[in-house]
């Protein structure tokens, strides 16, 4: 894989690598998680989906905040990066009411110290964007914090700044999805400041793993939406009984080949590029 370039961390389906002391390598790999586990069987041409399409977004959204993002590299699923100081908390934002946003809200009838109104619905929209950030878990599933609990780890002044971003990108991102019939549920970003204290937008941005993409013609709030991308994988495994331990099921071809398409549609509806054009040259989701 890279070249001599040591390898400083993993992901569930990603690695990163040092490629000196200011620039990392996030590299993309084909494997798929479905309920927390990382399966076994891969989907081919995953990790270039979403790399390219992290790469559009970024090229996209430059104006609104700098990101990490050097360079693609000629394999569709490596991207050289700008080290940074990585802020400690998860940003997410939510414009419906889905997972752990939904289940604090049934809970509390607040997310992150949201007050929402009363009797909304699994899936429905929400009446604005929320910023509602999370913990950091090392193991386990990151927690929702209050901004107050958030202030305390990143500061009150560079809090607001990430609020603010984070809001900004998403209704950018939201609105340009809705127009290609994806909803973006909610969202999920990772920033860091650089040497100089500006802050960048880090990690990956706006791919189906950092986000819920929802089909915009099914929507139908009331109940779960299904999952643009992972829907074939989450009914087979449902299919099988299977109790949600590792290691999950292999997949059988028919799944397989529908996730790959479903991916590869959702690249080619964002970005209007043809999945064949960016394979021949990564750069095309740059321009
Ligand atoms: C991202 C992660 C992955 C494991 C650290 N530009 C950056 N500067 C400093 N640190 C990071 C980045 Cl992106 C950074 N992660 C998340 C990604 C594998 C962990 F591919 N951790």
């Amino acid at each position: 894989m890279p070249e001599a370039a040591l390898h400083v961390g993993s992901g569930k389906v990603r690695e990163l690598y040092a490629l000196d002391d200011d620039r990392l390598l996030l590299f993309a790999s084909d494997r798929i998680s479905t309920f927390d586990v990382v399966l076994t069987t891969e989907i081919p041409d995953k990790g270039r989906v979403l790399c390219g399409l992290s790469a559009f977004w970024f090229a996209r959204t430059d104006e609104i905040c700098p990101n990490h993002l050097l360079a693609v590299r000629a394999d569709g699923r490596s991207m050289e990066c700008t080290r940074l100081e990585m802020l400690p908390i998860e940003c997410v934002v939510r414009g419906y009411l889905a997972g752990s946003g939904w289940k604090d809200y049934m809970r509390t009838g607040a997310v992150c110290g949201h007050e929402l109104p009363a009797a909304l619905r699994e899936s429905d929209r929400l009446p604005q964007p929320l910023f509602t950030p999370a913990t950091k878990a090392e193991e386990g599933h990151d927690e929702n914090i209050d901004l107050e609990t958030a202030a305390g780890l990143v500061g009150a002044d560079r809090l607001a700044e990430v609020q603010a971003t984070a809001l900004s990108l998403y209704r950018f991102a939201a609105a340009h999805a809705l127009e290609r019939g994806i909803v973006i549920a909610d969202t999920k970003f990772e920033f860091g400041v650089d040497g100089g204290g500006t802050l960048v937008l880090a990690d990956e941005a706006f791919t189906p793993d950092s986000s819920r993409f929802w089909p915009a013609d099914e929507y139908s709030p009331g109940g779960p939406q299904p999952s643009f991308d992972k829907q074939f994988v989450r009914d087979y495994c449902e299919s099988l009984g299977w109790d949600k331990a590792a290691p999950g099921p292999a997949l059988p071809e028919d799944v397989v080949v529908g996730t790959r398409a479903r991916y590869v549609e959702a690249f080619e509806r964002l970005t209007g590029i043809g999945f064949d054009r960016y394979i021949d040259d990564p750069d095309v989701v740059l321009r």
